[in-house]
């Protein structure tokens, strides 16, 4: 019956896209790009972010490219991977979508490889960061980032800083068993010992267990991975747990000093310091005119790291549909996002042509307040990062 459901799935697809590319262009039809987001649930705020900097975008690029009018269309998944799915086949099969975008988290963008592989539609990953899903399909091209790009540089900085003993806590995925992996190979590389790894669930953590048990082991710091929306609550228990004063530092990738939450997380978060591709504070004109409209254009919110990866997702869809002239198609569409060279918001960034990933800075930051709010500051930076997951 599986069997039957998949093969029958196969044709509907085939039939669903032969020729549709050519004919489509041929007649002027709209470029369609199904962006599939967390809208509501746990993950919302990865949803809004996106899609508020998709809609930048397209406010300042314009909705149409080499004369083709651009149509998003947004679903909302509910961060559920089988929502992800069905949605993803429906955007294809029904509403013959172009490109594929968006994927809050990894077991979404996971989910939907197979159906960007079948139907050859590019599958563009803008918030979802575990190593492995550019390999999940030969579709897939990553705007985001990558748990060991980022986990590094902290472990790096680390024991050169006074940490010479860690305990890791992570959420109980993908993201985190790589942001796990990568800062403690390589901070016991530099020297430095990990007394112990803990994982958290996803769905509804609860942090109040497992900073008791750091409490007790008294590592000189804490390391920190939690998907973007989690950290305040992160930072709060840390603080309330009295963390901070027993001596033990927090350490983190910047999804926990997320600019979504930052400012209201307190004076808990000062000094926290943190490695991450993109800080709403990146000192460039680029980065200062992207925060300036976002915020205009969004209530006062400010952009993340999320909002960055839509927003850099729109600009290689945009440039790759340039490239073949309004045609599309997915393979040519693939073939012109190889490569892609710009200035992000984050900074220099290039589409890794073998690999489809990002290749981009990773910055040492340190939370400080400034004009009575909070920011990541960088203060240094490792130039040009690959996902360090690609070379093994
Ligand atoms: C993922 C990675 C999601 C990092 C995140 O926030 C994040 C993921 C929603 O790959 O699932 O900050």
């Amino acid at each position: 019956m599986r069997q039957h459901k998949r093969s029958f799935l196969k044709t509907a697809i085939a039939v669903a896209l032969a020729g549709s590319a050519s004919l489509a262009f041929a007649q002027g039809a709209p470029f369609k790009i199904g962006l599939i987001l967390p809208m509501t649930g746990q993950q919302a705020t990865t949803g809004r972010q996106i899609e508020a900097a998709a809609k930048l975008w397209m406010a300042q690029n314009g909705d149409t490219v080499a004369g083709r009018k651009i149509e998003l269309v947004v679903k909302d998944d509910t961060s559920l991977p089988d929502q992800t799915r069905r949605l993803a086949q429906e955007l294809v099969v029904n509403d013959k979508v172009d490109v594929l975008a968006g994927f809050g988290i990894t077991p979404s963008a996971l989910a939907v490889a197979p159906i960007a592989t079948q139907s050859k539609t590019p599958e563009v990953v803008m918030a979802a960061a575990t190593s492995s899903i550019t390999e999940a399909s030969p579709y897939v091209v990553r705007t985001s980032f990558t748990l060991p790009q980022v986990s590094v540089a902290i472990a790096d900085w680390a024991p050169k800083n006074g940490i010479k003993s860690v305990v890791t806590l992570v959420t109980d995925y993908g993201p985190g068993i790589d942001a796990e992996k990568y800062f403690s190979e390589r901070f016991i590389l530099n020297g430095g010992k990990v007394m112990d790894k803990l994982r958290v669930p996803l769905r509804n953590p609860d942090f109040a267990p497992f900073l008791q048990k750091v409490r007790d082991l008294k590592p000189d710091a804490l390391f920190v991975f939690v998907p973007s929306g989690a950290g305040a609550a992160v930072m709060k228990q840390f603080g309330e747990r009295g963390m901070d004063k027993a001596g033990i530092r927090l350490i983190a990738t910047g999804d926990v000093t997320d600019d979504d939450q930052l400012n209201d997380m307190g004076d808990v978060a000062l000094g926290v310091v943190t490695s991450h591709h993109y800080s709403a504070a990146h000192p460039s004109v680029a980065n200062r005119k992207f925060v300036e409209a976002f915020e205009k254009a969004n209530k006062g919110m400010r952009p993340n790291f999320m909002a960055v990866g839509g927003y850099d997702g729109m600009r290689v869809i945009y440039e790759a549909l340039k490239k073949t002239g309004g045609k599309g198609g997915g393979d040519a569409l693939l073939a012109a996002m190889k490569g892609q060279i710009f200035e992000s918001p984050r900074g220099p960034a290039y589409i890794d042509a073998q690999t489809r990933d990002i290749v981009q800075n990773v910055y040492l930051r340190k939370v400080e307040k400034k004009d009575g709010k909070l920011w990541n500051v960088e203060f240094d930076v490792i130039k040009d990062v690959k996902d360090p997951g690609k070379s093994k």
